[in-house]
């Protein structure tokens, strides 16, 4: 029999033909956006996190052509550890399956493939978004253009504040991309509990993100996601004069090393890790675990 163009795991394929909760999570932060060795052990943290809030996760990637949907041991290995892996958002889905290759989801492809699999609400760090420069660069992340084509709830700390966040907030106004705050009227600042932006909608549990994505099937019209912003506790965000500092020698290095394109998030990333002695890892994980726990608690209640 020729391999299905989407494997998903014995695991999660029961869960979803038996109705039980399932959470999808992303690679990308996994490969390219935490530092190894501890971005293997946060692979199976948030796994865990997903099964002790009752669900089961699915972890999204492409290995050796094949879309993957829930990941085995050694499949979360490969991801977290091989050399050169690939980060692919939607675009290189087909690239990826049709050449053979091997590669991290974004959030556009993780958003995709989990949506066509059936499964409803997903966790990540922080969404990609506008760049800042995008006057000259035009630089804006694919996640926002697949977020406005996909029925799906996506459970992170706001954008990454290494964008143009007022910039990304009005792309997700203008592209109809439903936004609700977790518990608080301003939106998360990834590493920061707040952006300082305000919001129109908080919500102050899991049973009323399920009621608004009943609601989006209910009234129907365009298939597009619901971000639920979850910020970072404000007691384990990273300490925002550093982070400002430190943001805009990053900023400032990108420029000077003409990094763009796909590289230049990670590379921001990886400059605030080192450049902040590992306090914005500490602060990311922190939010991406809250969202995983909240992703699940969505899921149960969904
Ligand atoms: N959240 C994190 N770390 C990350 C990402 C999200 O805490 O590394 C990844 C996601 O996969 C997101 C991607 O889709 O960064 C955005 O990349 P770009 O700006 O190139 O679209
Ligand atoms: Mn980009």
């Amino acid at each position: 029999m020729p391999t299905p163009p989407v494997v998903l795991s014995g695991e999660v394929a029961d869960a979803l033909t038996y109705g039980r909760p399932v959470v999808a999570l992303e690679s990308t932060i996994i490969s390219h956006g935490l530092p190894q060795p501890r971005n293997l052990e946060v692979a199976r943290e948030l796994e865990g996190i997903v099964r002790e809030g009752g669900a089961v996760p699915a972890t999204i990637a492409v290995l050796d052509g094949v879309p993957r949907v829930g990941l085995d041991k050694d499949d979360l290995e490969r991801i977290a550890t091989e050399p050169g892996l690939r980060k692919l958002g939607f675009r290189d889905l087909a690239a990826a399956a049709g050449l053979g290759a091997s590669g991290a989801t974004t959030v556009s492809a993780t958003a995709f493939l989990a949506a066509r699999a059936g499964i409803r609400v997903f966790a990540t760090g922080g969404l990609g978004g506008v760049h800042r420069g995008w006057t000259s660069e035009q630089d804006e992340s694919a996640d926002i253009d697949m977020l406005s084509r996909t029925r799906i709830t996506v459970v992170c700390a706001g954008v990454k504040s290494i964008l143009d966040v007022p910039a990304t907030l009005q792309r997700l106004e203008t592209r109809q991309v439903t936004v609700v705050g977790y518990q608080t009227d301003q939106f998360p600042g990834f590493y920061l509990h707040s952006s300082g932006l305000p919001m129109e909608w908080r919500i102050e549990t899991p049973e009323e993100a399920a009621a608004i994505m009943r609601a989006q099937r209910l009234i129907g019209g365009p298939e597009t996601a619901l971000v639920v912003a979850n910020p970072v506790p404000a007691g384990q965000q990273l300490d925002p004069e550093l982070h400002d500092r430190v943001l805009a020698e990053a900023l400032a290095a990108a420029g000077e090393q003409e990094v763009s394109g796909p590289a230049i998030t990670p590379f921001l990333l990886d400059y605030l890790v080192r450049g902040t002695e590992g306090r914005s890892l500490e602060a990311n994980l922190a939010a991406v675990r809250g969202n995983t726990r909240l992703a699940a608690a969505i899921t149960v209640a969904a």
